[in-house]
This record gives C-alpha cells, sequence and structure tokens, in this order.
C-alpha cells in the first residue's frame, strides 16, 4: 500500500517559517554503540538518460537535459524527540548528471532505529552549495527565480520534438519516510554498531508529467503538454501551460486527477502540483509530502 499524500495537506498546509540555521551533527548521549547514516540521491535512468516512449501512456520520449533541486534539512529523529542529527548546509544537485552521488553522512549516531526521516525540497538560499556536478550556473539560476526544481528537456513522439524550461517554485517537506530495506517495510532508518543505513532519496522525474496528483494508478502522458505550444515556436512554456484549462481537454485525450486537490484548473498549476510527488525514499518508497 503506497502512501498518497492528502490533497489538503498539499494545497493548504499552515506555512511554517523556514529556519536554515537548525543544528547540524549529532546530539544525544553517545551509547555503546554507534553507526552511520549516509544519504545519497539519484534521479535513476528516467532523469539521466530518457523516459522511453513505451513507458509512456501516449507515446512521446521525454528526456531530460537539467534536473535542477534544492535539498535542505535531511533529518534523522526518533519518534517525538528532537532530531537526533539533521543537515545544516542546504544542497543544490543536477540530477540529469550521471551518478547516486551524496547528500550528507552523519556518523556517531547511537545505534538504534529513527523512525521520524525527512528531507524538504525547496528554494535555495545565498548559501546554497552546488554539489556533485551542479554548477555555480546552475545555482545563480535557482536563487536567481527561486526555484526549488528546475526542469529542462525534450518531449517528442516520431519526428516532432519540442523542448521545455520549467522553474518551479514549491517548497515541500517530505515527511515520514519509509522504504523497504532488504525487502522489508521499514520507517526511516536503522543505525546499528559499527554499521552504515545508505539511504537513497530518489527522484522520479516521470512523476513531473503525471495525469493525477494522487492515484497511484497515474499514467506519464506528454500528448496535451506538446500541444499547448501556442505560439508553435517550438518551447513549451509555463504560460503556454497556464493557458490550457483542464476542463477544455477534450475526453479522449486523457484527464487530469486532481483528487481532492483544490485550485488546479490548468497545466501549468498541475505541473506544479506534481513538483511535491518527486521525492521518494530507497527507491520506490515514499514520505508524506506537504507544502511548507
Ligand atoms: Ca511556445
Amino acid at each position: 500500500m503506497k502512501k498518497v499524500f492528502t490533497a489538503a495537506a498539499l494545497i493548504f498546509a499552515v506555512a511554517c517559517s523556514d529556519s536554515n540555521g537548525g543544528s547540524s551533527g549529532t546530539s544525544g548521549t553517545p551509547a555503546d554503540g554507534a553507526g552511520t547514516v549516509a544519504f545519497t540521491v539519484y534521479g535513476e535512468d528516467y532523469i539521466e538518460k530518457e523516459i522511453p516512449a513505451e513507458d509512456v501512456e501516449d507515446g512521446y520520449t521525454i528526456k531530460f537535459t537539467r534536473f535542477l533541486i534544492a535539498v535542505h534539512e535531511v533529518s534523522v529523529a526518533e519518534e517525538g524527540r528532537e532530531p537526533a542529527a539533521k543537515m545544516s548546509e542546504s544542497k543544490i544537485f543536477d540530477m540529469h548528471k550521471p551518478g547516486d552521488r551524496p547528500v550528507i553522512t552523519f556518523k556517531d549516531l547511537p545505534g538504534k532505529p529513527y523512525t521520524h526521516v525527512s528531507f524538504r525540497i525547496g528554494p535555495p538560499t545565498a548559501a546554497s552549495v552546488p554539489s556533485e556536478g551542479a554548477t555555480e550556473a546552475d545555482k545563480a539560476l535557482m536563487t536567481a527565480e527561486g526555484f526549488s526544481v528546475y526542469a529542462e528537456g525534450t518531449v517528442s513522439k516520431d519526428a516532432a520534438t519540442k523542448s521545455f524550461k520549467w522553474g518551479f517554485k514549491t517548497n515541500t517537506l517530505y515527511d515520514r519516510c519509509e522504504g523497504e530495506i532488504a525487502g522489508k517495510k521499514t520507517e526511516g532508518v536503522v543505525v546499528t554498531n559499527g554499521g552504515t543505513d545508505t539511504v537513497q532519496i530518489t527522484i522520479h522525474g516521470d512523476h513531473l508529467f503525471y495525469d493525477d496528483l494522487q492515484s497511484p494508478d497515474a499514467k506519464v502522458r506528454v500528448g496535451n503538454v506538446f500541444a499547448a505550444d501556442a505560439n508553435g515556436d517550438g518551447e513549451i512554456t509555463l504560460d503556454e501551460l497556464a493557458a490550457v484549462k483542464l476542463t477544455a481537454i477534450p475526453t479522449g485525450q486523457g484527464t487530469y486527477g486532481t483528487g481532492s486537490a483544490a485550485g488546479i484548473n490548468d497545466l501549468r498549476a498541475f505541473h506544479e502540483a506534481l513538483t511535491r510527488t518527486i521525492g521518494h525514499f530507497r527507491g520506490e518508497g515514499e514520505c508524506f509530502a506537504s507544502a511548507k
């Protein structure tokens, strides 16, 4: 059973002020047994190579050429406790660059389960660090506009190709993450004496083209996005997406499910909401996503 975030939380969550100056490193009383949690972030073949036509409902191929995210506040806590460790830096990654790359490693954590793990993908700050393949130019782009997620690439079918360069400013907490360790569903992370729990934050690029904000049966769909290039210049802009009302999309060209989300009326708002679905845990694992 997948965790599916609630639209109410997604859209109407009470805004919290960000505190980027949070604690870092470890705290608490060192136990006899201590271990390590190493977080990585990976965009899979879908972001690094392509989303092939056979994985897209209407047969388009999606290729990302740049996929920037800003990651903040990776946090590890016992249930109901202050975080035992929290990333104080914020880091910008280009998920199109190959590799499962390090985000933050917490050492010397007392060996025990930490069931409350979270991270945030939100707009960067001046102090954000371009990391592991991201450049100062990437950072400049993200900080100038306050983008938390920036995706650049092409969609194509047959001989026709169109490009997109989309920046989004959503601020999303991915909370209470759980995923499988050796086939067993596990909340958060498990620190063992002398061991390392390597935890992958997995970014699902295909979700940026889903046709449903909440359903586990969402399909990857491109045709209506492709057709949104109203001025025919070969680039699909966010403004052009905003001009496509969901209710105006003819039946037979796919339906866009907003579940209980309110105020999502056009393709731009829809894709912006989809940016809150890209963050996952240990591959296919899930977190509760909410607007910050
Ligand atoms: Ca255009």
